[in-house]
């Protein structure tokens, strides 16, 4: 009587420690591991869309049956519909971030959206996440900047959601001039540039508006992570910048950032007064591509920086083409945005930049004249400083034909021996060492970091389990011989 009762008290004993173990270790990883966006309650939809009918927006622009899936925006645009308007993601920042502390009274700021031809869906997650991801008083507005769609509708329906404005330009002027026009809009004293096809991330902007509060100069990016064209996966980008290298890593207290010669330029938050003293954009740069050259050199060379802040994350499509037209061709417009950065920033390095791309000699840029003087009225810095101060890891070809190479997301900003530099997707280099970071794929190294913690619980639970089993099989065996001996 004695026995069974010892025996059924350690069988309930050994199962309830099971249990709780199981329990416990399913907690741990499903919270560390599979950390998610909230989902809105159905009631906060209500206020964040106001009149706007969501269903009506994304049903009347639907793909056809048989209609090639990635022709009118270079992504999977069947797959896009599929998500629909939103969808909880993985957070993927450090599990640190989450800890984080801001100040109370953070300034709001003014979102500056430009898009042409956007697939609703993908500008409505954009739009939708930004309502839902960030806190409601640090948002003054959302600027829409409709450059010239051939559907003027997307701006007018969008408009009815609160705080969203939509600007909508009269011919194609392209990202530069758009943005310009956007802030031109903005009443909040921080401006926050946002591309079309994001989603943001869990608490992305508060570290960037505490950044720019700290010092008005700070111009900031978050790590970009990588939203897939084919299935729209969101993966996490690698949190090493720089080829990996983390020299140049700095926390103050719990602030988390990384110095960058460069940004990728579609995603960052700027002080208003600050963008407008810095002569806001080179207007004369049409539709796309050299600008966030342009004004990484002008940031640098004029007394500001260039932060990313691992602890704000945006995700981004990354496409493999430009789906809209330039209208003086992709490849003439991207030569003539990048000399005039070149020939007005570059000074007596703006040779290797010609001996990378000879078809830039002779093509027409314009006239820099107001530019340059531009660069004179704030006493910029020459680029042999910024090349010294800046980016010294960046060896220039008469000292060293060495391979350099900036990372974010998907796209590198790369220079190989002789070439300038070049942001474009980035290419598996075998002879490169692994050191510098680049035939680790971009997704690997964030994940590192977030399940780090949670492996580690995992093996602490599992040894703390393997540990109870053969103690309860000690006690077993100890109780056995004890009531033989009775
Ligand atoms: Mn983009």
């Amino acid at each position: 009587m004695c026995l069974f009762t010892v025996k059924s008290l350690y069988l309930i004993i050994q199962t309830s420690f099971l249990l709780i173990i199981i329990v416990f270790m399913c907690v741990c990883v499903c919270v560390c591991v599979c950390q998610v966006t909230r989902a809105p309650k159905l009631e906060q939809q209500g206020q964040l869309l106001g009149q706007f009918d969501q269903k009506a927006f994304l049903s009347s622009k639907q793909l056809k049956a048989g209609e090639d899936p990635y022709r009118e925006h270079a992504f999977n645009l069947q797959e896009s519909d599929r998500l629909g308007s939103e969808r909880t993601i993985r957070d993927t920042r450090h599990y640190r971030c989450s800890s984080m502390t801001f100040d109370p009274d953070l300034p709001p700021t003014s979102i500056i959206i430009t898009f042409h031809n956007e697939a609703r869906s993908t500008l409505l997650r954009t739009i939708k996440s930004v309502l839902m991801r960030s806190p409601p008083h640090l948002i003054q507005e959302i600027i829409l900047v409709d450059d010239f769609s051939s559907d003027p509708e997307d701006c007018r329906l969008l408009s009815q959601i609160p705080k969203v404005h939509c600007l909508r330009n009269e011919r194609r002027e392209g990202l530069i001039r758009s943005r310009v026009r956007g802030a031109s809009a903005a009443s909040a004293s921080i401006l926050t540039f946002l591309d079309s096809h994001c989603e943001v991330n869990t608490d992305w902007l508060q570290p960037m508006i505490q950044r720019v509060k700290e010092d008005h100069t700070r111009v900031v990016s978050p790590i970009i992570d990588v939203i897939s064209l084919d299935n729209f996966a969101y993966l996490a980008a690698s949190a090493d910048l720089r080829g990996g290298e983390r020299s140049h890593c700095f926390t103050t207290q719990t602030h988390l950032f990384y110095l960058t010669p460069v940004i990728a330029g579609g995603i960052f938050v700027m002080d208003k007064g600050w963008f407008n003293r810095l002569g806001q954009y080179d207007t004369h740069m049409d539709i796309w591509g050299g600008e966030n050259f342009e004004l990484s050199f002008r940031v640098w060379m004029c007394g500001g920086s260039l932060e990313i802040l691992p602890c704000s994350r945006v995700g981004h499509v990354f496409r493999k083409r430009h789906p809209y037209d330039f209208p003086e061709g992709n490849a003439l417009t991207y030569i003539k945005n990048t000399r005039r950065a070149a020939e007005v920033w570059m000074d007596e390095y703006k040779q290797y930049y010609y001996a990378a791309r000879p078809s830039a000699q002779g093509k027409a840029f314009g006239s820099i004249a107001d530019r340059l003087a531009l660069r004179r009225k704030l006493n910029c810095n020459s680029f042999r400083w910024y090349l010294e101060n800046v980016y010294p890891e960046l060896k220039i070809p008469e000292q060293d034909a060495a391979y350099s190479l900036l990372k974010q997301g998907g796209l590198c900003l790369e220079s190989h021996g002789t070439d300038s530099l070049g942001l474009a997707e980035c290419k598996s280099t075998p002879s490169i060492p692994a050191s510098q970071g680049v035939s680790n794929p971009a997704s690997i190294g964030g994940m590192v970091n977030s399940t780090l913690f949670s492996l580690l619980t995992a093996v602490i639970s599992l040894s703390l389990f393997f540990f109870l089993f053969f103690f309860l099989k000690v006690v077993k065996t100890l109780m056995w011989s004890f009531s033989f001996a009775i």
